[in-house]
């Protein structure tokens, strides 16, 4: 399949106007020529997906189904363009019919099926296999209502639906050929087969018809298109028989709306679970759809089952898809006669499990009597798994009773519960954290029976992002030189990058470096000059934290330092060495007060601080709405110093740093995450690591020593910023309104603020001084780039695909 050229390309633009879209050229609106470019696109990719299930095919190759609740994928065109290597024929096909190119990508909306890093890994993730030709595959939900889109009304977040698939998309393919019956509800019976065997029968169950959207995941240089399958739920006309029959026509239909609900919207928390039927049924769904495609593909290849776990491997993203486990224990064993041992032994080589979290109110429970009415027999195998599985450990551990009710999946109590990643883990024979002190944590901390009892089932795997959207097209500019000095290798192998370190002092470099550098934040300042009306000098430290909005990660520590610095120009006189900057982003829980009285706050300093006529030209504060992944592309590549200061221990490991830094940007932040192996690979002396350790915050729990109110008396400075939250400074219209936040810190402070408050002062006046010195900083940031090998995306699938999925690079 040979790269079509512009004349091509434009003939085949003109022909899905007129023959896909049925527009004439000449009245063709902005949005028609953005699907003709992308059904164009499209055909390309096809062609390439043909050709790769044929070579998969005739290389019996294993294959890896990435199941995950979430695949935030954002915006795909400008993506697939360079990836298939016809970006620039694209822009000039574009252009000869009198279109913009830049306006034309702006025109696409965000695919925002995911809340934030574990969604967005996902899709870094799909990208990867495919770059690395392997057989990958991800599971999922197309949801018709992303996460939420947010406003900003009177400094508050304000959430409006995310209705994305109202315009066509020209990414999504509908398989009907490939729908499959979900049955949900009923009850179980026992019943006998015909040599008198007890068979355990579900009856009475409703049905959902799942059926399966294929967007196509071409990888670098074009060679392998794997896809990303997300189903829809529909009704089936036999959704409930009776009702037809019984003639409440009306109802039967109500019932067939209220089963298309489950696939209707994203639920908008991270890190904290819902406890809903819907979103159970949701979890239960996509992967009973999952598991049916795997068995109806490999039967149709070796007709039978028994080679089932040779061929194919199932990652679960988080606990998530973790009924995948009950599900293929039910399939195996009630309809294709496995006998319990083997079909076990199958599930467990076959399943992997990632941990996400350690947040308490993050993991997931579902209680015995929801799962019961909604999933009765995958009830009973769930305490069948367990039953087997605590016999082992009391064998091991005799009258351990204490150890057994840990590592039951059910919870004793009241109000029954089954723990989700008890059953992932007895369920999997690799679990592995993202992030190398993550990783040691889900080992000490969060399951430490678990892993005396499996040691060997526990593996770290250090998150990565995807060069190819992340540097290549995010920061085109900075892109190009880096192929023009060290050439274009780096693309799929990032640690070519290195070669970088000998020109990181040359000053010719440096220059074209940070000529880069200020043209992104002008390009960043222009937009925001639109948006907010804000004026930005762009040869200010532009300070950027870009997240979800959580209390574990501190946007409050920063902008208490904003208060302290504004607070130091108009109280005490002092002048910054340097103007800054400070850039922000992100979305809170529309139930997570907290989160969004946080971002009032944000808003209402930077309202107050670029007012101020004392702070002018020296401080500005910038609150950015809506963030999503196409405006992170246009945040990250402007950023000098990037925000990771979330109190140790609590962030699994974070992407966002790795973003920055592969853009040049300097960390500062706390020894969390992969912020730890960050500053292993780019030196100590080019990461500004600042407060408290896991260490240290462990001692301060186990003997009570944070209080808060000692660092208020003891510290004015620190005392000034509480007070001035407490009063009305800033909300002279809305008196008492961040009381709260005051309360929160000062009485009940899970998150540390107040300890790390003083040292992320000092530290962030240390950046300031060594950002005057342009060739100092520029060295720090060129060794950043430089020192990001091993934060690729496709090191990390490397690891999966060796250790944990027994899959391989399937080329031509
Ligand atoms: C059940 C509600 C819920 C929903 C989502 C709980 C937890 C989640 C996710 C696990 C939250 C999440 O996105 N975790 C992030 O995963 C990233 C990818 O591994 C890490 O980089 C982040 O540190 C982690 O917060």
């Amino acid at each position: 399949m040979s790269k079509p050229d512009t004349q091509a390309f434009i003939d085949a633009i003109r022909q899905h106007l007129s023959y896909s879209l049925g527009v004439q050229p000449a009245q063709a609106s902005l949005h028609d020529l953005f699907m003709a470019v992308g059904l164009a696109t499209r055909n390309l990719m096809l062609d390439k997906l043909f050709l790769t299930e044929q070579r998969y095919a005739e290389q019996n190759a294993k294959r890896l189904c990435y199941l995950s609740m979430e695949f935030l994928v954002g915006r795909s065109l400008a993506n697939n363009l360079y990836n298939l290597g016809i970006y620039d024929i694209c822009r000039q096909a574009v252009q000869t019919l009198g279109m913009d190119f830049d306006e034309l990508l702006e025109v696409e909306l965000d695919a925002a099926l995911g809340n934030g890093g574990l969604g967005r890994l996902a899709a870094c993730f799909l990208d990867s296999l495919a770059t690395l030709d392997m057989p990958g595959y991800g599971y999922g939900i197309n949801y018709e209502y992303g996460l939420f889109k947010q406003d900003i009304i009177d400094g508050k977040q304000v959430e409006k639906p995310d209705h994305w698939l109202i315009r066509d998309t020209p990414w999504l393919i509908e398989r009907r050929d490939y729908a499959c019956f979900i049955p949900l509800y009923g009850r179980v019976v026992q019943t006998r087969d015909r040599a008198g065997k007890m068979l355990p029968t579900w009856i009475d169950w409703k049905v959902l018809v799942g059926v399966p959207h294929d967007m196509p995941i071409v990888g670098y240089n074009g060679n392998t298109v794997n896809y990303l399958r997300l189903y829809s739920a529909m009704s089936s006309d036999e959704f409930d028989m009776n009702l037809f029959n019984s003639g409440d026509y009306i109802k039967a239909v109500e019932q067939k709306i209220s089963s298309e609900n489950i696939s209707k919207v994203l639920y908008p928390s991270d890190q904290v679970r819902v406890g809903k039927e819907l979103r159970l049924i949701q979890e239960y769904f996509f992967v009973a759809c999952a598991v049916r495609d795997v068995i109806r593909i490999h039967r149709e290849k070796y007709q039978d089952l028994n080679n089932l776990a040779d061929k194919v491997a199932f990652q679960l993203n988080d606990t998530h898809p973790a009924l995948a486990i009950a599900e293929l224990m039910r399939t195996l064993t009630d309809e294709y006669d496995f006998s319990w041992k083997k079909a076990w032994e199958m599930t467990v080589s076959m399943c992997g499990y990632t941990n996400h979290t350690l947040l308490p109110e993050a993991l997931e429970k579902w209680s015995v009597a929801l799962l019961e009415h909604v999933l009765p027999r995958h009830l009973q195998i769930i305490y069948e798994i367990n039953h087997r599985f605590l016999q082992q450990v009391a064998n091991q551990y005799p009258s351990d009773i204490g150890r057994l009710q840990r590592m039951s999946i059910i919870e004793e109590g009241d109000d029954k519960q089954v723990r989700m990643a008890n059953l992932a883990i007895i369920g999997s024979h690799s679990i592995n954290g993202v992030a190398a002190i993550h990783s040691e944590l889900v080992k000490t901390n969060l399951v430490p029976d678990f892993y005396e009892f499996f040691p060997e089932r526990f593996n770290n795997k250090t998150n990565g992002v995807t060069p190819r959207r992340w540097l290549l097209n995010a920061n085109p500019q900075l892109a190009s030189l880096l192929t023009e000095t060290i050439g274009e290798q780096w693309i799929t192998d990032l640690s070519q990058l290195s070669a970088l370190e000998v020109v990181s002092e040359d000053s010719a470099f440096q220059d074209c470096f940070l000529r880069i550098k200020r043209a992104n934040k002008q390009r960043l300042a222009t937009l925001i000059a639109e948006e907010i009306r804000v004026i930005l000098n762009p040869d200010a430290l532009f300070d950027i934290q870009i997240k979800r909005l959580h209390e574990y990660k501190r946007q409050l520590l920063n902008a208490m330092h904003i208060i302290h610095q504004y607070l130091s120009i108009v109280e005490d006189g002092v002048m910054l060495p340097h103007p800054k900057v400070y850039i922000f982003a992100g979305k809170a829980a529309p139930g997570y007060f907290m989160a969004k009285l946080i971002i009032n706050l944000i808003n209402n300093i930077a309202d107050i601080v670029n007012h101020d006529p004392r702070v002018k030209g020296m401080l500005s504060v910038i609150f950015m709405r809506d963030y999503k992944v196409s405006l992170a592309e246009k945040i990250i590549p402007a950023a000098d110093l990037s925000e990771q200061i979330s109190t140790a221990g609590m962030e699994a490991s974070g992407t966002g740093n790795m973003k920055f830094s592969m853009n040049g940007a300097l960390t500062i932040g706390t020894l969390d995450g992969a912020n730890v192996e960050i500053r292993e690979e780019v030196g100590a002396e080019n990461i500004y690591i600042f407060g408290l350790t896991v260490a240290d915050i462990e001692k301060m729990q186990r003997i009570g020593t944070y209080k808060s109110w000692d660092y208020y008396h003891h510290n004015p400075l620190i005392r000034r910023v509480m007070d001035a939250i407490n009063s009305d400074r800033f909300c002279p219209r809305e008196s008492g309104l961040f009381k709260p936040i005051f309360d929160a810190i000062m009485f009940n402070d899970r998150y540390y603020h107040l300890a790390d408050l003083d040292a992320y002062i000092q530290t962030q006046a240390q950046v300031l001084t060594d950002f005057g010195s342009k060739p100092y900083w520029a060295k720090k940031a060129i060794l950043n780039v430089a020192r990001m090998g091993k934060f690729s995306s496709d090191r990390t699938i490397k690891e999966y695909a060796q250790a944990v999925w027994g899959i391989e690079t399937a080329k031509k």
